[in-house]
Protein backbone atom coordinates (compact mmCIF):
# COMPACT_ATOMS: atom_id res chain seq x y z
CA UNK A 1 0.00 0.00 0.00
CA UNK A 2 1.27 3.28 -0.83
CA UNK A 3 2.21 5.62 2.58
CA UNK A 4 0.42 8.72 2.88
CA UNK A 5 2.51 11.25 1.61
CA UNK A 6 2.53 15.35 3.16
CA UNK A 7 3.52 18.89 1.36
CA UNK A 8 4.76 21.76 3.05
CA UNK A 9 5.03 25.07 1.45
CA UNK A 10 8.11 26.91 3.20
CA UNK A 11 10.03 30.27 2.93
CA UNK A 12 12.44 31.52 5.36
CA UNK A 13 13.56 30.34 9.10
CA UNK A 14 9.97 30.43 10.95
CA UNK A 15 8.58 28.02 7.79
CA UNK A 16 11.44 25.36 8.94
CA UNK A 17 10.77 25.34 12.23
CA UNK A 18 7.29 23.68 11.46
CA UNK A 19 9.34 21.36 8.65
CA UNK A 20 11.68 20.14 10.65
CA UNK A 21 8.53 19.56 13.18
CA UNK A 22 6.72 17.42 10.22
CA UNK A 23 9.93 15.65 9.82
CA UNK A 24 9.63 14.47 13.59
CA UNK A 25 6.63 13.37 13.25
CA UNK A 26 6.70 11.25 9.40
CA UNK A 27 7.85 8.24 8.20
CA UNK A 28 10.67 8.76 5.90
CA UNK A 29 9.30 9.21 2.61
CA UNK A 30 6.47 11.10 3.64
CA UNK A 31 6.98 14.62 3.56
CA UNK A 32 7.98 16.98 0.32
CA UNK A 33 8.77 20.53 1.09
CA UNK A 34 8.25 23.33 -1.99
CA UNK A 35 10.96 26.44 -0.94
CA UNK A 36 10.29 29.43 -2.07
CA UNK A 37 13.41 30.75 -4.09
CA UNK A 38 11.83 34.46 -4.33
CA UNK A 39 14.37 35.42 -2.21
CA UNK A 40 17.52 33.94 -4.60
CA UNK A 41 20.04 36.41 -6.57
CA UNK A 42 23.21 36.19 -7.54
CA UNK A 43 25.89 37.81 -4.78
CA UNK A 44 29.87 37.67 -5.86
CA UNK A 45 29.16 35.50 -8.84
CA UNK A 46 27.78 32.40 -6.67
CA UNK A 47 24.13 31.89 -6.57
CA UNK A 48 22.47 32.11 -3.46
CA UNK A 49 18.75 30.40 -2.65
CA UNK A 50 18.70 31.33 0.88
CA UNK A 51 15.34 29.50 1.82
CA UNK A 52 16.58 26.37 0.39
CA UNK A 53 19.21 26.23 2.24
CA UNK A 54 18.05 27.22 5.33
CA UNK A 55 15.21 23.67 5.18
CA UNK A 56 18.59 22.00 3.67
CA UNK A 57 20.76 23.10 7.41
CA UNK A 58 17.70 22.56 9.41
CA UNK A 59 16.97 19.30 8.28
CA UNK A 60 20.72 18.38 8.45
CA UNK A 61 20.63 19.78 12.14
CA UNK A 62 23.67 22.26 10.94
CA UNK A 63 21.78 25.52 10.91
CA UNK A 64 23.22 28.07 13.05
CA UNK A 65 20.69 28.28 16.63
CA UNK A 66 21.22 31.66 16.82
CA UNK A 67 20.45 33.38 13.12
CA UNK A 68 17.92 30.05 11.04
CA UNK A 69 20.26 30.66 8.29
CA UNK A 70 23.72 29.82 7.84
CA UNK A 71 25.93 27.27 9.48
CA UNK A 72 26.51 26.38 12.84
CA UNK A 73 29.91 26.55 14.30
CA UNK A 74 30.84 29.14 11.38
CA UNK A 75 34.43 30.73 10.71
CA UNK A 76 34.78 34.09 8.99
CA UNK A 77 38.11 34.28 7.48
CA UNK A 78 36.40 34.71 4.07
CA UNK A 79 34.63 37.92 5.18
CA UNK A 80 37.45 38.64 7.08
CA UNK A 81 39.71 38.95 4.08
CA UNK A 82 36.87 39.96 1.43
CA UNK A 83 36.28 43.21 3.51
CA UNK A 84 40.38 43.64 3.62
CA UNK A 85 40.20 43.88 -0.50
CA UNK A 86 37.39 46.53 -0.30
CA UNK A 87 34.64 43.59 -1.37
CA UNK A 88 31.18 44.01 -0.10
CA UNK A 89 30.24 42.72 3.62
CA UNK A 90 26.98 43.24 3.72
CA UNK A 91 25.41 39.73 2.78
CA UNK A 92 27.87 37.20 4.82
CA UNK A 93 28.69 34.32 3.39
CA UNK A 94 30.84 31.77 6.33
CA UNK A 95 33.55 29.61 5.32
CA UNK A 96 31.69 26.44 5.43
CA UNK A 97 28.53 28.04 3.55
CA UNK A 98 31.02 29.25 1.15
CA UNK A 99 31.79 25.83 0.11
CA UNK A 100 28.14 25.01 -0.15
CA UNK A 101 27.75 28.16 -2.55
CA UNK A 102 31.05 27.14 -4.71
CA UNK A 103 29.80 23.52 -5.16
CA UNK A 104 26.36 24.84 -5.99
CA UNK A 105 27.52 26.80 -8.53
CA UNK A 106 29.66 24.13 -9.77
CA UNK A 107 26.80 21.79 -10.05
CA UNK A 108 24.61 24.51 -11.69
CA UNK A 109 26.60 24.38 -14.99
CA UNK A 110 25.27 21.01 -16.06
CA UNK A 111 21.90 20.61 -13.55
CA UNK A 112 18.99 22.09 -12.81
CA UNK A 113 18.57 24.04 -9.54
CA UNK A 114 15.93 20.84 -8.69
CA UNK A 115 18.92 18.40 -9.15
CA UNK A 116 21.75 20.46 -7.68
CA UNK A 117 18.92 20.83 -4.35
CA UNK A 118 18.62 16.77 -4.68
CA UNK A 119 22.69 16.46 -4.65
CA UNK A 120 23.55 18.93 -2.12
CA UNK A 121 20.84 17.52 0.01
CA UNK A 122 22.07 14.02 -0.27
CA UNK A 123 25.37 15.55 0.61
CA UNK A 124 23.81 16.91 3.80
CA UNK A 125 22.24 13.53 4.65
CA UNK A 126 18.68 15.30 4.25
CA UNK A 127 16.09 12.62 3.64
CA UNK A 128 13.65 14.94 2.96
CA UNK A 129 12.89 15.79 -0.92
CA UNK A 130 13.50 19.86 -0.69
CA UNK A 131 11.90 21.08 -4.52
CA UNK A 132 12.15 24.55 -5.49
CA UNK A 133 9.21 26.15 -6.97
CA UNK A 134 11.22 26.94 -10.50
CA UNK A 135 14.23 25.86 -11.99
CA UNK A 136 14.35 29.35 -13.37
CA UNK A 137 14.91 32.74 -11.86
CA UNK A 138 11.68 34.47 -10.08
CA UNK A 139 13.05 37.58 -8.47
CA UNK A 140 10.88 39.22 -5.63
CA UNK A 141 10.87 42.76 -5.71
CA UNK A 142 10.10 45.18 -2.91
CA UNK A 143 8.72 49.23 -3.91
CA UNK A 144 9.21 50.96 -1.18
CA UNK A 145 8.97 54.45 -0.03
CA UNK A 146 12.77 54.95 -0.45
CA UNK A 147 12.65 53.36 -4.19
CA UNK A 148 12.62 49.52 -5.42
CA UNK A 149 14.78 46.75 -4.29
CA UNK A 150 15.75 43.68 -5.19
CA UNK A 151 15.24 41.54 -2.46
CA UNK A 152 18.08 40.99 -0.46
CA UNK A 153 18.73 44.56 -0.66
CA UNK A 154 15.37 45.05 1.31
CA UNK A 155 15.92 42.50 3.61
CA UNK A 156 19.43 42.34 4.32
CA UNK A 157 21.29 45.09 3.21
CA UNK A 158 18.46 47.54 4.55
CA UNK A 159 17.32 45.11 6.95
CA UNK A 160 13.80 45.61 6.17
CA UNK A 161 13.72 49.06 7.50
CA UNK A 162 12.25 51.03 4.55
CA UNK A 163 7.96 51.14 3.98
CA UNK A 164 7.25 48.90 1.99
CA UNK A 165 4.43 49.72 -0.66
CA UNK A 166 4.24 46.87 -2.95
CA UNK A 167 5.84 43.79 -3.56
CA UNK A 168 5.76 42.40 -7.07
CA UNK A 169 6.61 38.66 -7.95
CA UNK A 170 7.05 38.11 -11.98
CA UNK A 171 4.18 36.75 -13.52
CA UNK A 172 5.90 34.09 -15.99
CA UNK A 173 7.27 31.69 -13.62
CA UNK A 174 7.11 28.05 -14.59
CA UNK A 175 6.73 25.38 -12.04
CA UNK A 176 9.04 22.12 -11.91
CA UNK A 177 7.31 18.78 -12.67
CA UNK A 178 8.49 17.66 -9.17
CA UNK A 179 6.76 20.33 -7.98
CA UNK A 180 3.83 19.62 -9.88
CA UNK A 181 4.12 15.77 -9.45
CA UNK A 182 4.25 16.34 -5.65
CA UNK A 183 0.54 18.66 -5.19
CA UNK A 184 -1.01 15.76 -8.02
CA UNK A 185 0.04 12.97 -5.83
CA UNK A 186 -2.85 10.78 -5.33
CA UNK A 187 -1.60 9.90 -1.63
CA UNK A 188 -1.43 13.23 -0.72
CA UNK A 189 -2.88 14.05 3.07
CA UNK A 190 -2.50 17.50 3.44
CA UNK A 191 -0.82 20.70 1.97
CA UNK A 192 0.68 22.91 4.91
CA UNK A 193 1.34 26.50 4.31
CA UNK A 194 3.95 26.76 6.58
CA UNK A 195 3.99 30.17 9.63
CA UNK A 196 6.63 31.64 6.49
CA UNK A 197 5.93 35.38 5.96
CA UNK A 198 2.63 35.10 3.70
CA UNK A 199 3.75 38.29 1.58
CA UNK A 200 7.77 37.42 1.35
CA UNK A 201 8.28 33.89 1.23
CA UNK A 202 4.26 32.14 0.43
CA UNK A 203 2.63 34.91 -1.91
CA UNK A 204 6.20 33.80 -4.40
CA UNK A 205 5.27 30.32 -4.29
CA UNK A 206 1.07 30.78 -5.26
CA UNK A 207 1.68 33.43 -7.76
CA UNK A 208 2.96 30.85 -10.02
CA UNK A 209 -0.60 30.16 -11.69
CA UNK A 210 0.15 26.04 -11.95
CA UNK A 211 1.40 25.95 -8.51
CA UNK A 212 -2.09 28.13 -7.55
CA UNK A 213 -4.03 26.05 -9.37
CA UNK A 214 -2.74 22.30 -8.58
CA UNK A 215 -3.65 23.71 -4.58
CA UNK A 216 -6.94 25.00 -5.34
CA UNK A 217 -7.66 21.68 -6.90
CA UNK A 218 -6.30 19.36 -4.91
CA UNK A 219 -7.93 16.34 -3.29
CA UNK A 220 -5.58 17.01 0.23
CA UNK A 221 -6.54 19.78 2.81
CA UNK A 222 -4.73 22.80 2.76
CA UNK A 223 -3.77 23.78 6.08
CA UNK A 224 -1.77 26.94 7.16
CA UNK A 225 -0.02 27.94 10.69
CA UNK A 226 -0.85 31.52 11.63
CA UNK A 227 2.64 33.33 11.82
CA UNK A 228 1.61 35.96 13.92
CA UNK A 229 1.05 35.59 17.72
CA UNK A 230 -0.56 38.05 19.62
CA UNK A 231 -0.25 40.45 16.89
CA UNK A 232 3.52 39.81 16.51
CA UNK A 233 5.68 37.91 14.09
CA UNK A 234 7.91 35.75 16.26
CA UNK A 235 11.12 36.88 13.86
CA UNK A 236 10.87 38.77 10.67
CA UNK A 237 9.06 42.03 9.27
CA UNK A 238 5.57 39.92 9.05
CA UNK A 239 3.71 42.49 11.50
CA UNK A 240 5.60 45.82 10.15
CA UNK A 241 4.86 44.67 6.28
CA UNK A 242 1.59 43.98 7.27
CA UNK A 243 0.98 47.72 8.59
CA UNK A 244 2.71 49.27 5.90
CA UNK A 245 0.41 47.97 3.35
CA UNK A 246 -2.84 48.69 5.79
CA UNK A 247 -3.80 45.41 6.58
CA UNK A 248 -4.84 45.06 10.26
CA UNK A 249 -1.99 43.31 12.08
CA UNK A 250 -3.86 39.71 13.87
CA UNK A 251 -4.58 36.09 13.17
CA UNK A 252 -7.58 37.02 11.59
CA UNK A 253 -6.06 39.49 8.90
CA UNK A 254 -3.87 35.96 8.12
CA UNK A 255 -7.29 33.93 7.50
CA UNK A 256 -8.55 36.90 5.13
CA UNK A 257 -5.43 36.96 3.04
CA UNK A 258 -5.58 32.80 2.86
CA UNK A 259 -9.34 32.65 2.43
CA UNK A 260 -10.43 30.52 -0.05
CA UNK A 261 -6.96 28.47 -0.16
CA UNK A 262 -7.50 27.42 3.58
CA UNK A 263 -9.21 24.10 4.72
CA UNK A 264 -8.04 24.80 8.39
CA UNK A 265 -5.31 27.13 10.25
CA UNK A 266 -3.53 26.74 13.19
CA UNK A 267 -4.09 29.92 15.91
CA UNK A 268 -1.95 30.67 18.98
CA UNK A 269 -3.94 30.56 22.46
CA UNK A 270 -2.92 34.21 22.69
CA UNK A 271 -5.32 34.66 19.56
CA UNK A 272 -8.63 32.88 20.32
CA UNK A 273 -10.80 36.36 20.08
CA UNK A 274 -10.41 35.67 16.34
CA UNK A 275 -11.76 31.90 16.31
CA UNK A 276 -14.88 32.31 15.40
CA UNK A 277 -14.47 35.19 13.13
CA UNK A 278 -11.87 32.87 11.00
CA UNK A 279 -14.81 30.23 10.86
CA UNK A 280 -17.21 32.16 9.45
CA UNK A 281 -14.66 32.56 6.56
CA UNK A 282 -14.89 28.56 6.00
CA UNK A 283 -12.16 27.70 7.82
CA UNK A 284 -11.47 25.18 10.41
CA UNK A 285 -9.91 26.74 13.32
CA UNK A 286 -7.30 24.44 15.74
CA UNK A 287 -5.43 26.16 19.02
CA UNK A 288 -2.16 25.28 20.10
CA UNK A 289 0.83 26.75 21.77
CA UNK A 290 2.67 27.67 18.17
CA UNK A 291 5.97 29.07 19.55
CA UNK A 292 8.28 27.04 18.19
CA UNK A 293 11.79 27.15 20.18
CA UNK A 294 12.31 23.35 21.24
CA UNK A 295 11.82 20.33 18.94
CA UNK A 296 9.07 19.29 21.26
CA UNK A 297 7.61 22.43 20.38
CA UNK A 298 7.85 21.96 16.63
CA UNK A 299 6.52 18.30 16.93
CA UNK A 300 3.21 19.84 18.95
CA UNK A 301 2.36 22.23 16.16
CA UNK A 302 3.40 19.10 13.63
CA UNK A 303 1.00 17.26 15.36
CA UNK A 304 -1.81 20.05 15.62
CA UNK A 305 -1.15 20.40 11.54
CA UNK A 306 -1.86 16.34 11.24
CA UNK A 307 -4.61 16.11 13.28
CA UNK A 308 -6.67 18.65 11.95
CA UNK A 309 -5.54 17.31 8.10
CA UNK A 310 -7.29 13.65 9.59
CA UNK A 311 -10.19 15.34 10.97
CA UNK A 312 -11.11 17.18 7.69
CA UNK A 313 -9.93 14.68 5.79
CA UNK A 314 -10.18 14.57 1.43
CA UNK A 315 -12.36 17.53 0.23
CA UNK A 316 -14.06 17.81 -3.11
CA UNK A 317 -12.50 21.14 -4.57
CA UNK A 318 -11.71 24.56 -3.78
CA UNK A 319 -12.82 28.14 -4.27
N1 LIG B 1 20.43 37.26 6.58
C1 LIG B 1 20.89 38.36 7.22
O1 LIG B 1 20.12 39.01 7.93
N2 LIG B 1 22.20 38.77 7.04
C2 LIG B 1 23.08 38.09 6.28
O2 LIG B 1 24.24 38.49 6.16
C3 LIG B 1 22.60 36.89 5.62
C4 LIG B 1 23.46 36.10 4.87
C5 LIG B 1 22.97 34.89 4.31
C6 LIG B 1 23.83 34.05 3.60
C7 LIG B 1 23.35 32.88 3.04
C8 LIG B 1 22.01 32.54 3.18
O3 LIG B 1 21.55 31.40 2.65
C9 LIG B 1 21.14 33.36 3.90
C10 LIG B 1 21.61 34.54 4.48
N3 LIG B 1 20.77 35.38 5.20
C11 LIG B 1 21.25 36.51 5.80
C12 LIG B 1 19.38 35.03 5.42
C13 LIG B 1 18.43 35.46 4.36
O4 LIG B 1 18.87 36.02 3.23
C14 LIG B 1 16.99 35.75 4.75
O5 LIG B 1 16.71 35.32 6.03
C15 LIG B 1 16.02 35.10 3.84
O6 LIG B 1 16.17 35.41 2.51
C16 LIG B 1 14.59 35.39 4.27
O7 LIG B 1 13.93 34.20 4.24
Amino acid sequence: MTQDSYLALSGGVGGAKLVLGLHSRLAAGQLRVIANTGDDFEHLGLPISPDIDTLLYTLAGCANPATGWGMRDETWSFMARLEELGGPTWFRLGDRDLAMHMRRRELLRSHSLTAVTALLGQALGVQTPVLPMSDSPAPTVIHTASGTLAFQEYFVREQAAPAVTNITYPGDVVATGEVLSALSDPALRAIIITPSNPWLSIAPVLSIPAIKSSILNARAPVIGVSPLIGGRAVKGPTAKIMQELGIPQHTLAIAQHYAGLLDGLIIDSQDTDYQSAIESLGIEVRVTNTLMTKLEDKARVADAVLSLAAELGPRVQHG
